[in-house]
């Protein structure tokens, strides 16, 4: 099974070399890939020299900040190019725990998509304001909902693809930056009727670096949810009265 981690990056230039040593060290058969929108603190630049000095480490630069969702399609597809089984989601900020990866693997021969997950009974969240969780935890609410989908922490950005699972889905047509994104993802899998198991982690948030959250983000995030949300309604009633 060849495993590709993708890690997205802007300004992590502490972080990084931490992670990717956590990763190298917790799953050293995993090649990972580092996807850089050119950040102004020279993490690309540093990459690229983790990459000359291990092989298993690859860089993707691209121009400039475009947003989380459009630096993983870019990993994905990079990584379906080259006939990767697994496909990893980790943030680069320490906040998904390398260590608890191969528990999320372990898991991919019986789904399509295993999401590391903060909601569910064994998940916990540490060094979190109040503030973060209750966004966090009303937003998968909301769209768990809405969407219908069986799934409690919607946004989580800790996950394991199998590669038909993105095969399957037509990256171009995914235009969501941020927590939409994941949100996305989790929605076209699950009307595909495909697997998705979530597995307990405990997500840890930053002590080094800033979050790229913003409150457009959520905001972003929330008015897709309710557009895909009416959208799946309306298509759903215009098939019960034979509209279609
Ligand atoms: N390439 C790229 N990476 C990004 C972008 N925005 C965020 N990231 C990375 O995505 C991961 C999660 O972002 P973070 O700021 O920690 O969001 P938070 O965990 O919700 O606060 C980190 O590794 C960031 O460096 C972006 O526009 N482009
Ligand atoms: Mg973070």
């Amino acid at each position: 099974m060849k495993i590709l981690t993708i890690i997205p990056t802007y300004n992590e230039i502490e972080a990084l070399p931490i992670t990717v040593q956590r990763l190298r060290a917790a799953v050293p058969e995993s090649d990972v890939l580092v996807v850089d929108d050119n950040s102004p603190d020279g993490t690309g630049q540093l990459a690229e020299r983790m990459g000359h000095e291990d092989p298993q480490i690859h860089v993707l630069h691209r121009r400039a900040k475009n947003g989380l969702g459009g630096a993983y399609i870019a990993g994905f597809r990079w990584g379906l190019d080259r006939e990767y089984d697994v496909l990893v989601e980790l943030d680069a900020d320490g906040s998904h725990q390398p260590e608890q990866l191969p528990d999320l693997i372990a898991k991919i021969d019986e789904a399509d998509l295993v999401i590391g997950s903060r909601w569910v009974a064994g998940g916990a969240v540490v060094n979190w304001p109040l503030h973060r969780e209750v966004i966090s935890r009303a937003g998968s609410l909301y769209s768990r909902t809405l969407l219908g989908l069986p799934v409690r922490d919607i946004t989580a950005g800790f996950r394991v693809f199998r590669r038909s699972t993105l095969e399957d889905i037509d990256l171009n047509s995914i235009e969501s930056v941020g927590y939409g994104f994941q949100v996305d993802m989790t929605f076209r899998v699950a009307r595909q009727r495909k697997t998705i198991v979530e597995v307990p982690i405990t997500f840890v948030e930053r002590t080094l670096g800033a979050s790229k959250m913003s409150s457009d983000i959520v905001v972003e995030a929330m008015l897709n949810v309710t557009r895909w949300g009416l959208g799946a309604r309306a298509e759903a009633l215009s098939g019960r009265f034979g509209l279609r």
